[in-house]
């Protein structure tokens, strides 16, 4: 009779099985076997320390990248149990590394398992898709240490020696067999460990990346601050209306913890997450934290006369302008849905976050009416902007709905009707309006004169951009429309050429311009289709001599010039040119719109982002840093050709 294997026992073969499943089918457990699967295994061990850290055991946890792609983890908590199963003869520690969903460390209801980027798949499935796993335990006065392979125990729980601290090291080989790379990224992985450090105060994590001995990278996150550090690191780039991100938290069933800033950006960034998982999509505590924001403010604002009685509600999207926020909640059975299982279903969350907000929220306001006042100013603007600039679209879709035909009663278009060819040019002043049109070339090049100064340049709004009617001409005459609308396709023209004169009041027009179609047009920019006009700014003349145009501030040049013609610099008049008006048309022509002769400046955004935030900041009430900033920093392409 042939001799049999010894006898698995009945537990054994139940792991031996929940590993092959793991192995068999690892996206179940881990979303895929791409980088982001690779990336999980690493977040699996380091969740098990921070619970470790939640539980109040553990400050620090080290994450090393070793040569070869080995993932090395240690923290400073209480270690693994290492106590033997009287029964099973399996330690704890091994149980938690090869039972599958085994380690629910704190399952039930005695803490928060922080479970992972998939909810809590454990310790083991890390094992069974490692080529190896090695498990190094310090307690009870020794040091114990366990080895796998594919989730199979090679070594089991063995004390290799004495210690007086204690803590738990991991150490594991992806299986390059299962993954497609084992490249892991250590920017990604830096900035999910600088979000947990975020998001559990007081605990230290680094992270070291020792791949090429030559360059190694470190990085250690340590936030005693919590959320409040996490919104100001979030916001590091804008301008703040209020001096200290505000800081409200709950204990109790669904422990909440929120952080928010107010920002003079126009956009607003809310993060939200549910034991430490970024909830990306959203779900119901991010609609309770809008419901009791909405709640809390549009109260405050009622009860110290900011909207009167018969005025309409602010809208949440009024009170969320410019927030940066960040929401954390911890929630004992998650239900997660959505896409990529990252949008929180659990119902009773978000009557719990709402009301919590809206208490706290209250509070404060009540406590800090400085606060509420600046906050509140800003929703203000924003829900008149929001009606103007509905206002304003409706009329624009209107308008060029209604009567594509009819332009801009001052716009002197151009006979031909091939976008690619013609160009438009926006003339500063009725007076250089008028040269333009007599100087142009009426078969591509049309004239748009805007007249005086359009607007005041203060906090600019939508309403005060989109609602200005010297700017309805610019759209009309565009014919692309505006803002959400704006299609690029359609515009009338290939070039939109701003001229304007060389002074304050020129570059505060062209500040202007750029703001309103970097806002409202922003394609116009991006697609390269918006110019500005350099008109000379001297004239050097002399009986018999050719007019020599200057365009730069620095004469040097031009004198040199005289020189090479041996004409004596004295004997030659220099007329500086202050505004376009001094130039009769047929001047204008030669100096500024022939495109054989003028000059011609491509505005180029590199960073459309970055210079909103700049027109944002320089959207203040001094003229002169604008327009140094703008002379500065558009980028002057001077090219002949154009
Ligand atoms: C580098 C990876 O996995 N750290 C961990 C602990 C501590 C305990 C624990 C873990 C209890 C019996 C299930 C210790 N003392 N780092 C880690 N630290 N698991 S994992 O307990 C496991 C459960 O088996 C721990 C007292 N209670 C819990």
């Amino acid at each position: 009779m042939e001799k049999f294997e010894h006898e698995y026992k009945a537990d054994q073969i139940q792991v031996l099985e929940g590993l092959e499943a793991v192995r068999k089918r690892p996206g179940m457990y881990i979303g895929s076997v791409s980088i982001r699967g690779l990336h999980h295994l690493v977040y699996e061990i380091v969740d098990n320390c921070v619970d470790e850290a939640l539980a109040g055991y553990c400050s620090e946890i080290n994450v090393e990248i070793e040569p070869g792609n080995i993932i090395c983890v240690e923290d400073n908590g209480r270690g693994i149990p290492v106590d033997v199963h009287p029964k099973t003869k399996i330690s704890a520690a091994e149980t938690v590394y090869t039972k599958l969903h085994a380690g629910g460390k704190f399952g039930g209801d005695s803490g928060y398992k922080v479970s992972g980027g998939l909810h809590g798949v454990g310790a083991s499935v890390v094992n069974a898709l490692s080529n190896w796993t090695e498990v190094t335990i310090q307690r009870d006065g020794g040091v114990y240490q366990m080895k796998f392979e594919r989730g199979r125990t090679v070594e089991p729980l063995t004390r290799i020696g004495d210690s007086t601290k204690t803590g738990t090291k991991v150490r594991f080989l992806a299986d390059d067999t299962i993954f497609e790379t084992l490249e892991y990224e250590y920017e990604t992985l830096e900035k999910r460990f600088r979000e947990m450090a975020f998001l559990t105060k007081g605990l230290k994590i680094n992270i070291t990346d020792s791949r090429d001995s030559e360059n190694i990278q470190k990085a250690e996150f340590h936030f005693e601050g919590g959320l409040k550090s996490f919104v100001e690191y979030l916001s590091k780039n804008k301008e703040k209306i209020h001096e200290n991100p505000i800081y409200i938290e709950k204990d109790g069933d669904v422990p909440v913890e929120i952080a928010f800033q107010y920002t003079t950006a126009y956009s607003e960034s809310i993060y939200t997450f549910v034991n430490n998982i970024n909830t990306i999509e959203g779900g119901t505590h991010l609609e309770g934290f809008k419901r009791g924001l909405t709640k809390a403010f549009n109260d405050y604002a009622r009860s110290h006369n900011l909207i009167k009685e018969k005025d309409p509600n602010l809208l949440g999207e009024d009170i969320r302008e410019g927030i940066t926020a960040v929401v954390s909640v911890k929630v004992k059975e998650p239900q997660f849905e959505g896409q990529t299982k990252t949008k929180l279903g659990n119902s009773n969350v978000t009557g719990i976050v709402s009301s919590m907000v809206n208490d706290a929220l209250s509070t404060f306001l009540e406590e800090n009416p400085g606060v509420g006042k600046s906050i509140l100013e800003k929703c203000i603007n924003a829900s008149r902007a929001r009606e103007a600039a509905r206002k304003a679209r409706e009329l624009v879709r209107r308008k060029s709905a209604l009567e594509t035909s009819t332009l801009p009663g001052k716009l002197a278009d151009c006979s031909s009707k091939n976008p690619e060819e013609c160009e438009v040019y926006i003339v500063e002043g009725d007076s250089a309006g008028g040269s333009a049109k007599q100087g142009r070339d009426r078969k591509f090049q049309a004239i748009l004169p805007l007249w005086g100064k359009m607007l005041n340049v203060e906090k600019s709004r939508a309403d005060k951009i989109y609602n200005n009617d010297k700017l309805q001409p610019v759209i009309l005459a565009v014919g692309a429309g505006i803002g959400k609308d704006f299609d690029v396709s359609k515009i009338r023209y290939g070039k939109v050429i701003i001229m304007a004169d060389a002074d304050v009041d020129g570059a505060h027009i062209r500040t202007l311009l750029l703001t309103f179609f970097f806002r409202y047009m922003r394609p116009l920019i991006e697609n390269g289709n918006v110019y500005l006009a350099q008109p000379p700014l001297f004239k050097l003349f002399k009986k018999g001599m050719e007019d020599i145009y200057w365009y730069e501030d620095d004469l040097t040049g031009a004198f040199k010039i005289l020189e090479e013609r041996g004409i004596p610099r004295e004997q030659v008049s220099i007329q500086r040119y202050k505004g376009l008006g001094e130039m009769n048309p047929e001047q204008l022509w030669e100096t500024t719109m022939d495109p054989e002769r003028r000059i011609l400046v491509k505005v180029t955004m590199e960073d459309a982002i970055k210079a909103d935030e700049i027109f944002t900041l320089l959207m203040g009430d001094e003229i002169e840093p604008r327009r140094k900033f703008i002379e500065a920093n558009a980028k002057y392409v001077k090219n002949l050709d154009v």
